[in-house]
């Protein structure tokens, strides 16, 4: 098995060059399912996990488009069609200077077992751009959207693949690439999520990953008859998924004292209240500033910008009893995560997507601490995406309450799922495999039901 697993990644890695993190993506994927493919004999006949790790589609594509000033501009858009075997494909759209190809592929290969865990019928995909909306007005970011729409529009549906926000995508740009697709197919349909309330939007869907990631951790504190209240949190990013986690937190006792952007953190020993957390959100969702402005409005907190020379961040190392990565990939390396279990955090839960290096989650794993996984952790809000899908079929809109009660009836679902997977594959309270597990073979069945397609 393990030479199967070797032989697999090797092939991985000579046919998918300098994509370092869809390498590191798929080898947690392929460690955790040693068992299943000796126990299934019939996954590995039928090549099914070889078939998962290949896209059924990329489509890459030329974004021209122009300035305030008149210049032009070149950036490259992507969609990556992941797996549709249990149901459209479904996943965010990520704008940052950092995109490429081995990124998206990552994303999208999460995606498909994240989806499947949600217990909804989405399949995997993920897409975005190499385009920075930082320091664009809203005219060119419109420009933006609305030539990234003029080619994505042939290839998505709201039946075939249906986008929504990541990174750098949030209400403002999923209005302008909606309106360009209304446009270009003269239809109006829930082809994207995280639309406005009054043009086919759900409520919860702007909380949702944040609230889920936090419902997830609570989840694994019951295991140990513990909560939350009480006690603090490390939390960072301070973008859509870090804000709701913070909401979440307050509301349910815990004190977050975090939260950085890509130029900083900030600390803030006495917690983040709802009064600086509407701060926050206004800067940072309507002013487009940055985060060193809380340390500047309240005094009790503390700015440290970031430290490239460093080899730790040392945003993680302050004392608490729980983390909620919530900002990008492998911002937790292996000297975080000693920092981490020394300053006495044993709850980390994974509001971003593989925000922790293999390094880090095998310290994690042996540490034995409560380690709930992006694919699971972060579920919540592709889970409400899948929930606002619904209500677009239906042409109805739920209340709060009631997109609330199944968000949080779907993560306390994925949890229990994961847990019992965990054990009965021989390694309880490992949520990894109990994760990577149950995603794939809900995955895997629908294939082999579909055939060799
Ligand atoms: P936002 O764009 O709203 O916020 C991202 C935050 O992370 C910002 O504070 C940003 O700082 C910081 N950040 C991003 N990239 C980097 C980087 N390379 N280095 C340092 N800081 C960085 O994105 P979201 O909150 O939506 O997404 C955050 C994470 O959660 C991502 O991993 C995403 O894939 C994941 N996720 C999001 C979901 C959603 O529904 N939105 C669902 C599930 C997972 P700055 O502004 O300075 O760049
Ligand atoms: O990573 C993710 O799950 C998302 N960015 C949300 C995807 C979605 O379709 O809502």
């Amino acid at each position: 098995m393990t030479e199967y697993a070797g032989e697999l990644m090797a092939e991985v890695k000579a046919k998918n060059p300098a994509e370092p993190e869809f390498h590191q993506a798929v080898q947690e994927v392929v460690d955790s399912l040693t068992l299943v493919l000796e126990r299934h004999r019939e996954f590995r006949d039928h090549k099914i996990l070889e078939r998962i790790i290949e896209p059924e589609r990329v489509i890459m594509f030329r974004v021209p488009w122009r300035d305030d000033v008149g210049e032009f501009h070149v950036n490259r858009g992507f969609r990556i069609q992941m797996n549709s075997a249990i149901g459209p494909y479904k996943g965010g759209l990520r704008f940052h200077p950092s995109v490429n190809l081995g990124i998206l592929k990552f994303l999208a290969f999460e995606q498909v077992f994240k989806n499947a865990l949600t217990t909804l019928p989405m399949g995997g995909g993920k897409g975005g751009s190499d385009f920075d909306p930082k320091g664009k007005s809203d005219l060119e970011v419109m420009r933006f959207c609305q030539a990234f729409m003029s080619e994505l529009f042939r290839h998505i549906g709201p039946d075939t693949d249906v986008p929504a926000g990541d990174i750098g995508v949030g209400a403002r740009e999923i209005g302008y690439m909606f309106g360009m697709y209304k446009r270009l197919r003269n239809e109006f349909t829930g082809v994207m999520t995280g639309k406005g309330l009054t043009w086919g939007g759900s409520v919860i869907r702007p909380e949702a990953t944040g609230y889920g990631a936090v419902y997830f951790a609570e989840e694994m504190l019951k295991t140990r008859k513990e909560e939350l209240r009480g006690k603090t949190a490390l939390v960072s990013g301070s973008g859509n998924v870090a804000q709701y986690t913070v909401e979440k937190l307050i509301s349910l006792g815990a004190k977050a004292v975090t939260l950085s952007d890509s130029s900083g953190y900030i600390y803030d020993e006495e917690g983040i209240t709802r009064e600086k957390l509407a701060f926050i959100m206004e800067l940072k969702n309507v002013e487009r500033g940055r985060i060193s402005e809380y340390a500047e409005k309240y005094q009790g907190a503390v700015f440290t910008p970031i430290d490239l020379g460093l080899k730790y961040n040392p945003l993680w190392d302050h004392r608490a009893e729980c983390a909620f990565p919530s900002a990008t990939q492998n911002e937790i390396n292996g000297a975080d995560a000693t920092n981490l279990l020394r300053n006495g955090v044993y709850v980390v839960s994974e509001g971003a997507n593989m925000p922790s290096t293999s390094e880090a989650v095998n310290q994690f794993l042996e540490a034995g601490i409560l380690f709930g996984p992006g694919k699971a952790a972060n579920a919540g809000g592709v889970a409400t995406s899948g929930l606002e899908m619904a209500q677009n079929s239906m042409r109805i809109s739920w209340t709060r309450e009631e997109v609330d009660n199944r968000l949080f009836n779907i993560m306390k679902t994925i949890h229990e799922v994961c847990y019992r997977t965990a054990e009965k594959y021989g390694t309880p309270g490992n949520y990894v495999n109990g994760a990577n597990i149950a995603g794939f073979l809900k995955v895997a069945n629908a294939m082999m039901d579909q055939g060799l397609v």
